[in-house]
């Protein structure tokens, strides 16, 4: 199926347009802006109609949060497209210690401990700068019929060169069409259930030549081969035509990325264990040389 058929086939989900029309108010008060659209974490594949269950992969969002928050740092302007319940820029450090982190003073009061300070105030400080400024803009998926809508709707807002695309999501390649899932929830009574999955369209061509061509384009490359890595991110930068590919090898993509730009450099960015000891992020590295790339991309596209 191709990409056109998919969003005939698939009608667009049920809070598409106050969502999208949240995401068109936000671009237009942010116009001639550096702006990046961020998408992050996994797509889930129902394989029920009343979904009990459903395929979901690895991703958690570290990747998608870590890069947001750098983004700001850097100036932009950001929309964060991510998976419901993945991890979302700054509340990313907390996510499991926040009440470890508070004490009860009496019954009226409650303050952050003496020696959580130092950690926490300066991420709520840019936290909250950065929502007052109105600067950064949640927009949460949980399927991947609601992600490539959410993903179209998006671009197109975003056709200029102060769009940056950071296509760091995990998106499933299969999916099973609502008119082929079962209604109810599959019964072992009946024995195995047989699921077909389809292919998912993909959508970076439409992407880089119909939603968003005038945006600088960066899409990910998950391999579990080392082997294949580079030449399938090569293959992909000569499919999509985009600027920039960033390869990842599942294991390794908190330390090691690949930046495959159309010139056919690669390089490389590895962070050593005393880099990881310092909290050195590898995003904060990825998104130092991204805006790089970007103004170099803008100068030349005044
Ligand atoms: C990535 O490669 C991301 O770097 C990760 C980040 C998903 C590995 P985490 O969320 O992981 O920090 O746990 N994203 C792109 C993955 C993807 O689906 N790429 C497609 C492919 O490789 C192309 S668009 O075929």
């Amino acid at each position: 199926m191709d990409w056109e058929s998919f969003y005939d086939a698939h009608p667009s989900p049920s809070n598409y347009e106050p969502t999208i029309t949240a995401v068109e108010n936000f671009v237009c008060s942010h116009e001639n802006k550096k702006i990046v659209l961020v998408t992050s974490g996994g797509t889930t594949v129902p394989i029920e109609q009343n979904t009990v269950r459903f395929v979901d992969n690895f991703s958690v969002g570290t990747r998608g949060s870590a890069s947001a928050e750098y983004f700001l740092e850097a100036g932009y302007i950001v929309i964060f497209l991510y998976r419901s319940n993945s991890l979302e820029p700054f509340v990313r450090h907390f996510n499991n210690s926040l009440l470890d982190k508070l004490e009860i003073v009496d019954d009226k009061l409650i303050q952050v401990k003496n020696s959580e300070f130092d950690i926490l105030y300066p991420i709520l400080k840019k936290y909250k700068d950065a929502k007052e400024a109105n600067r950064i803009l949640t927009v949460p998926f949980t399927t991947l019929i609601e992600y490539m809508w959410l993903l179209r709707g998006a671009c197109m807002l975003m056709d200029t060169k102060y769009s940056l695309l950071y296509l760091a999501a995990a998106v499933s390649d299969f999916y099973i069409p609502p008119n082929e899932m079962s209604e109810h929830k599959f019964q072992s009574k009946d024995g195995p259930p047989m699921i077909a999955l389809r292919l998912v369209p993909k959508v970076l061509k439409a992407v880089t030549h119909i939603w968003a061509p005038n945006a600088y384009i960066i899409s990910f490359k998950l391999e579990t081969d080392n082997r294949i890595l580079i030449q399938k991110s090569k293959e992909a930068l000569k499919k999509y035509k985009h600027q920039l590919v960033i390869g990842n090898l599942l294991h390794t993509r908190k330390r090691n990325v690949k930046l495959i730009s159309q010139d056919d450099v690669v390089e490389d960015i590895v962070l050593t264990d005393q880099d990881i000891e310092n909290g050195i992020e590898i995003e904060d590295l990825i998104v130092s040389n991204v805006k790089a790339k970007h103004d170099i991309f803008l100068k030349s596209h005044k």
